[in-house]
């Protein structure tokens, strides 16, 4: 199959598009690069030692002898370089991972909130227009987040993106309904995403686009099989305040000799899942498209949660690090439950990667063999979510912990 890769450079893109060139089919990498112009922005840089583009497509065409081809258009910004490629490629399947995705960013500025929504709101309303102006009946896969959840419920699991329920007509009569989950987003990145959902309703209803959205937990992890056969297709690893995850922060700073930095009481509790089965996960979603005419088909792609303070714990356990709680940047609920239902993925056959068996792997052959290009001055997360946060004012008129 013919795929376009959007942000097929950044840390899911590229070993996504390298798992499904492998596969055999066509891949065409479109990005901005605006990642890597991010990273110049924070004076920050991936502690794994990532190759131009350029240099990326050449080492694999030479490993793989297979080639992915390469489009330099913002997406948001370009929308007729975007529809042109689309009407020249035609492609059978889009998959969409060009997106502002770090939540701190989002919240650094009002110039960094502004980017993110016109960033992400017009790359995606972008792809969906073009799709239908250019007469297209290609498959669109996207990128989306646990987080358009929140996270908690009353108890129930989090189903996979619509939640039954009744409604009582006039005359008394109780009548199912299936309605898209209610959001509740945590940070301006993650409203983008429930922003997203509804673009994504509103086309596949109106022009019977066919759409799967992903409903992603926080990856873990760095290689795949793809990426490690050539130190020149080595994915990157974010460890800084705004762009580094938790777990992958937590392993850097293991091996580097840093405190784990755990916000808060380290309540929060969330959904993971490791880079090869988000590849996987890509490939399964591709193989299985909805019907012409279908609503949006909608997976969890998580597959074990945890709670902050307990993998500080488990990396603590096995690297000998100390555990630091400092205080939380973000305006969050200092502790949740979160159950989540992802049946879909398990059926069509995914295999996941538990922490249990790759946590220590991923100490010791990315985070501990890269330490040396760490700048530790990037580690602290300084992004915060409300004025009151801002350095300088009283601790008093912080907002309380509450649960939101
Ligand atoms: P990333 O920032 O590493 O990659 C995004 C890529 O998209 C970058 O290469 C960037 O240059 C490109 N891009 C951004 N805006 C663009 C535009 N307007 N035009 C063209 N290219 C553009 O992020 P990632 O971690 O690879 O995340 C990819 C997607 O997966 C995001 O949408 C994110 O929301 C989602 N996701 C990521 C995680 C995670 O833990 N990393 C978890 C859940 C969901
Ligand atoms: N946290 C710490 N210490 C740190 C960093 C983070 O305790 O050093 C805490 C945060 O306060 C938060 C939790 O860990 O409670 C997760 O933070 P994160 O930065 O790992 O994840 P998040 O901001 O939610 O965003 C990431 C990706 C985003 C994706 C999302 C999936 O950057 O693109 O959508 O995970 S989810 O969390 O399921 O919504």
């Amino acid at each position: 199959m013919k795929v376009v890769v959007l942000g097929g450079d950044g840390f899911c893109g590229w070993p996504a598009s390298l798992h499904l060139s492998d596969l055999g089919h066509d891949v065409v990498i479109v990005d901005n690069l605006s990642r890597r112009r991010i990273d110049e922005e924070l004076g920050t840089s991936s502690l794994t030692p990532i190759a131009g583009v350029e240099e990326r497509l050449a080492a694999w065409l030479e490993t793989s002898g297979r080639e992915i081809r390469f489009a330099q258009i913002d997406v948001a910004q370009d929308y007729d370089g975007l529809r042109d490629l689309l009407a020249t490629e035609r492609p059978d399947a889009l998959v969409h991972f060009a997106e502002q995705r770090a939540a701190p960013y989002s919240m650094k500025s009002p110039a960094h909130k502004r980017y993110t929504v016109e960033n992400n709101t017009n790359a995606t309303h972008n792809v969906l227009c073009a799709l239908v102006e250019a007469g297209l009946d290609t498959h669109l896969v996207h990128l989306g987040t646990m987080g358009v959840y929140g996270y908690g419920t009353a108890g129930m699991k989090i189903p996979e993106g619509y939640l039954d329920v009744e409604v009582t007509t006039e005359e008394g009569e109780r009548v199912p309904q299936q309605l898209l989950y209610p959001t509740n987003p945590g940070s301006i990145y993650h409203m983008t995403k429930c922003l997203d959902q509804q673009l994504f309703a509103y086309y596949a209803k109106n022009d019977r686009l066919r759409i799967t959205d992903l409903h992603q937990g926080i990856i873990w992890g760095t290689h795949t099989d793809q990426t490690l056969r050539d130190e020149r297709l080595i994915n990157r690893f974010d460890y800084d305040g705004d762009y580094g995850t938790v777990l992958n922060r937590f392993l850097m700073q293991a091996a580097v000799g840093y405190p784990l930095t755990v916000h808060g009481t380290g309540g929060q509790t969330r959904a993971f899942i490791h880079i090869r089965d988000m590849v996987r996960c890509v490939q399964i979603a591709l193989e299985n498209p909805p019907r012409l005419g279908d609503r949006v088909k909608i997976y969890n792609q998580m597959t074990e949660t945890h709670r902050v303070r307990d993998l500080a714990e488990l990396v603590a356990r096995i690297s000998g690090a100390t555990v630091e709680l400092v205080p939380n940047p973000r305006h969050e609920a200092p502790e949740n439950e979160l159950h989540v239902t992802n049946d879909t993925f398990l059926d069509l056959g995914l295999e996941p990667t538990f922490l249990s068996e790759g946590l220590l792997l991923e100490v010791e052959h990315v985070a501990e063999r890269y330490a040396a290009r760490a700048d530790l001055e990037k580690i602290p997360c300084t992004s915060v979510w409300t004025q009151e946060q801002q350095p300088g004012v009283p601790t008093s008129r912080r907002p309380v912990d509450q649960a939101v």
